[in-house]
């Protein structure tokens, strides 16, 4: 096995609000794949047992004072050790069998994403798919890169990165690229196995609409008000 390939240079960060039906599997998910890496778990004020499942899971769980994706995101990547940070929702949704190769992209020097768009994501409507379609189309001109799913949830970059990093919300997806863009840090994507349907009785955080258009203006403005490099 190479030196790192059990995930001892990594830091992966898990944001949640009320994943207590799936926390604890995507945690030993995570730890099967990556016995060494830090679990971070970044909780929004669950009303649930998200804090507890994740502790007896065994990650570090830390309380974001303030709620938003990209706020616990920042706050855990903010603690993390590691050089290399992955960055997975908390619901159970991605399957993580490429977290290796992912991971070796990354310490090669890249922002890498986990493109859910091999086949048909089974956990994505049609207003989900049309809309990550269009943003990325947006993204890719507007910012002169070329990302398949700018709007996946499994993303991994360098640890370094976080001190650019300003958007509390759902935003943060799309920032995450800019970032990676503005600072001439390739990003590559890497194929993940199947985007599943969230388990019965847990529930979505993005609402698409409003997120969706947050995500564009996002998009748009930063490029209108900052340089496409730093
Ligand atoms: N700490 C924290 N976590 C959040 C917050 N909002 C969402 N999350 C978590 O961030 C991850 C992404 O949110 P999701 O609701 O899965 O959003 P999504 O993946 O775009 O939507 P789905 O495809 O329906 O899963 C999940 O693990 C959520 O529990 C928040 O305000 N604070
Ligand atoms: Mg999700």
């Amino acid at each position: 096995m190479c030196a790192e390939c059990d995930g001892r240079h990594v830091s992966v960060v898990i944001p949640t609000l009320d994943e207590a039906l799936t926390i604890s599997s995507v945690i030993r998910d995570v730890r099967s794949i990556l016995p060494r890496a830090e679990i971070i778990v970044v909780d929004g004020g669950s009303t649930d047992n998200t804090y507890e499942e994740a502790l007896n899971a065994g990650a570090k769980v830390y309380i974001s004072g303030e709620k938003g994706y990209g706020k616990a995101i920042i706050h855990g990547a903010t603690h993390a050790t590691r050089d290399i940070v992955v960055m997975v929702d908390g619901d159970n949704t991605y399957d993580l069998s490429t977290l290796k190769q992912l991971v070796a992209r990354a310490s090669a020097g890249s922002v890498v994403v986990g493109c859910r768009f091999h086949s048909k994501p089974q956990g994505m409507d049609l207003i989900g798919f049309v809309g990550n379609w269009l943003i990325s189309r947006i993204l890719n001109i507007v910012w002169g890169i070329r990302v398949v799913d700018s709007q996946s949830g499994l993303k991994v970059f360098p640890r370094e990165l976080v001190t650019a990093f300003r958007q509390g919300d759902m935003t943060f997806s799309s920032e995450v690229l800019l970032r990676a863009k503005q600072f001439g840090i390739p990003i590559s994507e890497v194929r993940i196995g199947d985007y599943r349907r969230r388990v019965k009785g847990s529930k979505s955080k993005l609402r698409k609409l409003p997120d969706g258009f947050a995500i564009l203006r996002f998009i748009l403005k930063e490029r209108l008000t900052k340089p496409r490099s730093a």
